[in-house]
């Protein structure tokens, strides 16, 4: 069955849900899906109000372009003070994005730049087409990263490939950005959607409690020290070990009804 998990969206949203999987498709794709304030507000509506079934999100977009990053018409009437409200607003919805509990996979293609780019890079999976390409053109219109990409973009590609990035201009494109971690998987043209909600497919199969720790302890692990992280380590496997659906799923390989590592 398919039906709109959210109501209340902009015309330049457009959302579904088919099953535990949702999709929030970026609908504006004759100005290359850039992102007007009204839509990054609308992108929040829809993680706000994620039905709890919903086990798995796909972020696609109409069109050739996945997203050319902050709508520039609406950026000449901001003030500084504004400005930085503005970015915080990206990040709040962001940090819904990433942090909201459910996986979120970003099928790309063509343009992923500036604020196009920040918002791929707040998800969990990124798959790209071939025809994707990554840029940050904010050092050309003088401006700097709002989105999170300072802190997420950094962390995906590392800080000097981000600070090349910023001050050549430099484009990446689909092959080369699986390559140096902006996407995790590369696909050819016209599959990325497919193979987005494949992966999103198998995702609504796992143990919510595998889940939990995936989206919740494993980006903590990753910013703490060593000592903390083993410690974190230790409590999420015992907590996840010890509920009844582990136990339910480690008999089942025992008695040889689930699949093995080998089985596709
Ligand atoms: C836009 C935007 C936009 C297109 N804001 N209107 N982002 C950028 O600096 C990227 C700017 N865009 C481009 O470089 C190109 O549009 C693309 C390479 C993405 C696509 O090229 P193309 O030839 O397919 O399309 P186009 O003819 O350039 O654009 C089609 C229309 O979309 C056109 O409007 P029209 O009314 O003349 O048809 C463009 O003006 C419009 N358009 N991109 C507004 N971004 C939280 S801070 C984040 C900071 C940033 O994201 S900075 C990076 C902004």
């Amino acid at each position: 069955p398919s039906q709109s998990p959210c109501d209340d969206l902009p015309a330049t949203l457009h959302a579904h849900l088919t099953d535990a999987v949702a999709t929030l498709t970026l609908a504006r794709s004759q100005k290359r899906n850039a992102l007007s304030e009204e839509t990054i507000l609308g992108i929040e509506t829809f993680f706000r109000s994620l039905d709890p079934q919903v086990r798995a999100v796909v972020i696609n977009a109409e069109g050739d372009h996945f997203c050319a990053g902050l709508d520039l018409s609406e950026m000449t009437s901001r003030d500084t003070l504004a400005g930085v409200a503005h970015s915080r607003m990206w990040h709040r919805v962001f940090e819904q994005i990433e942090g909201g509990g459910v996986p979120v996979i970003a099928a790309l293609k063509g343009a992923v730049v500036g604020g196009g780019l920040e918002l791929a890079a707040a998800c969990h999976i990124r798959v790209a087409e071939e025809s994707t390409f990554y840029a940050f053109p904010e050092g050309r219109r003088g401006i700097f990263v709002g989105g999170g990409g300072s802190v997420r973009v950094s962390r995906l590609i590392g800080l000097a490939r981000m600070t090349d990035m910023m001050l050549t201009g430099r484009r990446y494109d689909g092959t080369e950005g699986e390559a140096i971690g902006l996407s995790q998987y590369v696909v050819p043209a016209g599959a990325s959607d497919k193979t987005a909600h494949e992966l999103a497919q198998q995702i609504v199969g796992n143990a919510p409690q595998t889940t939990f720790a995936v989206l919740q302890a494993l980006p903590r692990i990753a910013e703490s020290n060593p000592r903390d992280g083993f410690l974190i380590e230790a409590l999420m496997a015992a907590i996840a070990q010890g509920t009844d659906d582990a136990k339910a799923r480690m008999q089942s390989f025992l008695d040889g009804s689930a699949g093995k590592v080998t089985d596709s």
